[in-house]
């Protein structure tokens, strides 16, 4: 099959998405853009990334490539460089601006840094090498996508490699339209949904679909891995796409390491949608006090979009505006929009 791909196009000068973009979002269920986030701050958390993960000459691969950083880069991390990208402001505008929301309707609920090793032999076949085509809504939210139209969530991937040096491109298949077959619904003919079971190994899963539901394997067979694109990514680069989007990632380089961070924010109100790491409080006993100064030194939006209650929101009143102060103050809050917004009503 002739491989197809698609290349990052670069955000307005503002660090703003364009219209074409949000569009691309919107109706293809995904957009892959350049230029959102500081080259500075993306290389930064590049380098924590290096110097936390071995070199893929050194790595026993096997401890290394299942989801996530076991906790290192997780949001709140005590890498400011994880910190600062999962809650820049052109990330939460860009966000906001797919959702065609306020920034202080996001939440985010999930952002870590997953390595992804080539392996140095060939029989290390980790399961999500060569990932079986899925969405991401099945380990995300306890319900279902809601319609095409009115999405909740965005996923995103922000590449801190090259393609050209590790290749592990995300493939991903582009909607046409409302009457596309690739986007029938419900979004069950996915191992791990309806029953069947988890199996993230393409081969595997494919396998274990054709048994299961022929019908089915035919349908992803021909209407999602013929269809699919994939991306040639370069560092710094960003994909987002949607809790409703096929896609999967595809095998790295035998002896090479890509690193990305894994971010998804979704609307306040679907409380359905998980968060997928302990929820942010729970570091906030964690020694030398860095997520509570971090919290302080967070702008009303960034901490909005953890759910810290936004200026004018009703929690706040004089006492409880004293108390989050009193608990703050150490780390230098400044209370200020907080206090504005009571006097305003
Ligand atoms: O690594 C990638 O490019 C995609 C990963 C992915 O889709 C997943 O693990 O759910
Ligand atoms: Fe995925």
């Amino acid at each position: 099959m002739e491989e197809r791909w698609t290349v990052a196009d670069a955000v307005d000068e503002d660090g703003c998405l364009k219209e074409d973009q949000i569009k691309s979002w919107r109706e293809q269920g995904y957009v892959f853009v350049s230029g959102l986030l500081p080259e500075s701050l993306l290389s930064e958390l590049r380098r924590d990334a290096q110097s936390f993960y071995p070199n893929p000459e050194d790595a026993n691969v096997a401890d290394y490539n299942h989801f996530g950083s076991n906790g290192h880069f997780v949001f709140p991390s005590d890498y400011s460089s994880a910190n600062n990208v999962s809650l820049h402001p052109n990330m939460l505008r860009a966000v906001a601006d797919l959702l065609g929301i306020e920034i202080g309707e996001l939440r985010l609920t999930q952002s870590d840094l997953w390595p992804k090793y080539g392996g140095n032999s060939l029989e290390d076949r980790s399961e999500n090498r060569d990932q079986r085509i899925h969405c991401d809504y099945p380990n995300h939210t306890l319900t279902h996508p809601p319609a095409w139209d009115s999405p909740e969530a965005v996923e995103i991937i922000i590449y801190l490699s090259d393609e050209a040096e590790c290749q592990g491109s995300t493939a991903v298949v582009p909607r046409l339209g409302s009457d596309d077959p690739a986007y029938r619904w419900p979004i069950v003919h996915t191992p791990g949904v309806a029953g069947s079971n988890y199996v993230d190994d393409k081969e595997k899963a494919e396998r274990y679909m054709r048994e299961l539901n022929p019908d089915a394997a035919d349908f992803r067979e021909n209407q999602l891995y013929a269809r699919e694109v994939k991306t040639r990514y370069e560092m710094g680069d960003v994909i987002f796409y949607r809790h409703d989007t096929w896609h999967r990632g595809t095998p790295v380089t035998q002896g090479a390491l890509r690193l990305v961070q894994n971010m998804t924010f979704k609307k306040a109100a679907s409380d359905w949608v998980s968060v997928l790491h302990s929820g942010w409080a729970w570091s906030l006993y964690r020694a030398g006090h860095g997520p509570e100064k971090l919290i302080a030194e967070l702008n009303p939006d960034q901490r909005t979009v953890l759910g810290f209650p936004h200026p004018g929101h009703a929690y706040w009143t004089e006492q409880t505006l004293q108390a989050v102060e009193a608990r703050y103050r150490p780390f230098g809050i400044d209370m200020t929009p907080y206090y504005q917004a009571v006097n305003q009503t």
